[in-house]
């Protein structure tokens, strides 16, 4: 059991925290263009994760998974009547309306977020091929996917005060995405690995899990490349 976890976290020295353009970002060292750049692409796969999730849960017969795993569509659709992008009056607005109002404080305007005109072939190739991914393959396998959050609060950690230190002209109120990954990432990385580790028990199902973490490291890299040749230094 350990050993699986052990193989599973070594995996997080090929996830994009390692990234070049993360590294330059979290060390101050990206122009306005840059970080307007890398917000409007990954809007796109913001906007993909419960397109992701949704597609997990059709092919999950378990139905007390079913009843966490929901939780993540709501954590980015927000819930009935919120306001923003999705949505008109009060209550929660969710992840992807906070990531078009980061985009807004980074100076994208919320059109351009919502019509992707910003978003390169590499950005969106990379975030089909993960929704792809959860619809096709065996619903443990898409939730093995999900496990790179089990890297996620270091660097969302390390991005939020990089933000706060050295992008003083981002309104602080549009990093507020940051600040709710902080929790519900480790909660959603706990559940998925309490997953993988329930149902992968054998060493071919074992390496599947492993491989689709690999998997996943790739999409989140090929975004990454996608982005830094878009937007050079
Ligand atoms: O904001 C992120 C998010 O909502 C998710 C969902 C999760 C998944 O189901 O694959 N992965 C993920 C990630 C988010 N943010 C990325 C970042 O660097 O801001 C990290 C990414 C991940 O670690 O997979």
């Amino acid at each position: 059991m350990t050993e699986l976890v052990d193989r599973l976290r070594s995996q997080a020295e090929r996830y994009h925290a390692a990234h070049p353009f993360h590294v330059r970002m979290n060390d101050g060292e990206l122009s306005r263009r840059q970080i307007e750049g890398w917000v409007a692409n990954r809007f796109a796969y913001q906007e993909a994760i419960p397109i992701k999730d949704a597609a997990i849960l059709s092919n999950c017969p378990d139905v007390a998974v079913r009843r966490r795993w929901i939780r993540r569509i709501t954590d980015h659709d927000g819930v009935d009547g919120a306001s923003g992008a999705t949505g008109k009056g009060g209550g929660e607005e969710g992840g992807i309306e906070a990531w078009v109002r980061l985009g807004e404080a980074c100076g994208v305007p919320r059109e351009e977020m919502l019509d992707h005109r910003h978003v390169v072939p590499g950005v969106r190739f990379a975030v089909d091929a993960y929704v792809t991914f959860a619809r096709t393959k065996p619903w443990v396998v898409a939730v093995a996917s999900s496990l790179t959050e089990l890297f996620a609060p270091d660097l969302m950690a390390n991005r939020l005060a990089a933000f706060e230190k050295y992008y003083t002209w981002i309104d602080p109120e549009g990093l507020q995405y940051f600040r709710n990954r902080l929790f519900q990432a480790p909660r959603d990385s706990e559940h998925a690995l309490e997953v993988v580790l329930e149902h992968c028990r054998t060493p071919e199902t074992e390496q599947l899990a492993y491989d689709a973490l690999a998997f996943k490291n790739d999409v989140l890299w090929a975004m990454m490349d996608a982005i830094d040749r878009a937007y050079p230094e």
